[in-house]
């Protein structure tokens, strides 16, 4: 530990710059005149978006993940994961470093966890889910010789948006624990965030809780899995005055994960990451052929750069349903938790049938609702980030 993380931030953000090969002397695509066009959204002279990404290690998180390592238009400053998300917190960082190895970044990008539970109710993702994720689907890749960051997810946030020069978008793609957190222990960091962008919630479609052969009798109709296992901190952030743009179901629902492009990326896929993702492909062939996969946090991550593209939206005030019950849902909850929740209250058992559900609200601050987006142009542009070959400057 030589080198304080600010240093560090510092020098990382250095060493993306070289990686997006599009301010730097020699023979870079930027010299070749090539660096906007041959990766679409960098272009040259301009700087990349800082971003946050916390996320909660599931499969979907792993591609957002590897998109942003390589989206040249992305300066990905730090990764914090939300422990009350489907991953555990020890084989989620240690996850996240081994893919930010991939791209040369495990030294450069801090990775932190939060709470491993959420801010009340005692919702988990179902337990073969959690177990898989923890293992990367079993699909083995080195591990990174880096430690994670020992501080807390929450200050690990607070501390990178404090030490950036720039606005930031926060990218959330777990339920949002961390997130709320941070908005309530640090009011002041609103100023230092442009953008939040979360995968998460639905409005008019249906939600996603009930999983057969997982949930199989689960009440719940409505509730999008991230708003529904921390439906609160889901509610303080829709309600915080943030600029919030709600990636939800009534876009993913069109960015069906199909045979047909699993075999389109084997056949293009061309370095480690995307193999590492072809491998992930194969691993999760049933998902896949269940027809209940989609690209939910890349399509988020797609948004943190081209909104108009991924993110047709409508403004609209918005609550999230926690309402406590006396007649908690046994299945799928884990007792294990603190009997206090993080302000101090007791932990309350929530309603499992309406918890996570949108609620349009009578008043209050318009959140940026995505109700259009182009299913295909995110396959193209994912599969050409992770396909594409290095920016000048990249690798090691
Ligand atoms: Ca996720």
């Amino acid at each position: 530990m030589g080198e304080s993380w600010f240093e560090s931030g510092r020098r990382a953000i250095g060493a993306r710059s070289a990686r997006n090969g599009c301010d730097r002397g020699g023979l870079t695509f930027a010299a070749l005149g090539l660096c906007g066009a041959l990766l679409g959204a960098a272009v040259p002279g301009q700087a990349a978006t800082p971003v946050i990404f916390d996320n909660d290690m599931a499969i979907d998180d792993w591609s957002a993940l590897l998109y942003l390592a390589r989206e040249p238009a992305v300066e990905l400053l730090a990764v914090t994961v939300a422990g009350s998300g489907e991953a555990h917190c020890a084989p989620a960082e240690r996850n996240a470093l081994a893919l930010l190895k991939l791209e040369g970044l495990d030294a450069e990008v801090p990775v932190s966890c939060g709470d491993p539970w959420p801010l009340d109710g005692y919702f988990v993702f179902p337990v073969p889910w959690q177990e898989d994720m923890d293992i990367l689907s079993g699909v083995k890749i080195p591990d990174s010789e880096q430690a994670p960051d020992p501080r807390h997810a929450v200050e690990l946030i607070h501390d990178t948006l404090q030490a950036s020069e720039e606005p930031v978008v926060l990218l959330a793609t777990g339920p949002m624990t961390n997130i709320a957190q941070w908005l309530q222990r640090y009011p002041e960091d609103r100023a230092k965030v442009s953008r939040v962008v979360i995968m998460g919630g639905s409005l008019h479609v249906p939600g996603n809780i009930l999983v057969p052969g997982f949930t199989d009798g689960h009440p719940n109709r409505k509730a999008e899995w991230n708003f529904y296992v921390d439906p609160l901190a889901a509610d303080i952030l829709l309600r915080s005055g943030l600029p919030v743009e709600m990636v939800g179901l009534d876009v993913t629902n069109t960015v069906r994960v199909t045979a047909e492009f699993a075999a389109d990326f084997k056949r293009r896929a061309n370095n480690p990451s995307a193999h590492f993702w072809d491998a992930i492909l194969d691993k999760n062939d049933w998902f896949i052929a269940s027809g209940e996969y989609y690209l939910w946090d890349v399509l988020a991550a797609l948004a943190v750069t081209d909104r108009a593209t991924y993110c047709g939206s409508e403004p609209m005030p918005l609550a999230v349903a926690h309402g406590a019950t006396e007649s908690p849902w046994e299945p799928g909850s884990d007792r294990s938790m603190p009997a206090q929740r993080w302000d101090g209250a007791p932990r309350q058992d929530l309603d499992a049938e309406s918890a996570g559900a949108v609620l349009v609200a009578a008043d209050g601050p318009p959140i940026a609702v995505c109700l259009r987006t182009d299913g295909d142009a995110a396959f193209e542009r994912f599969t050409q980030v992770l396909t594409s070959a290095p920016p000048a400057g990249k690798g090691e």
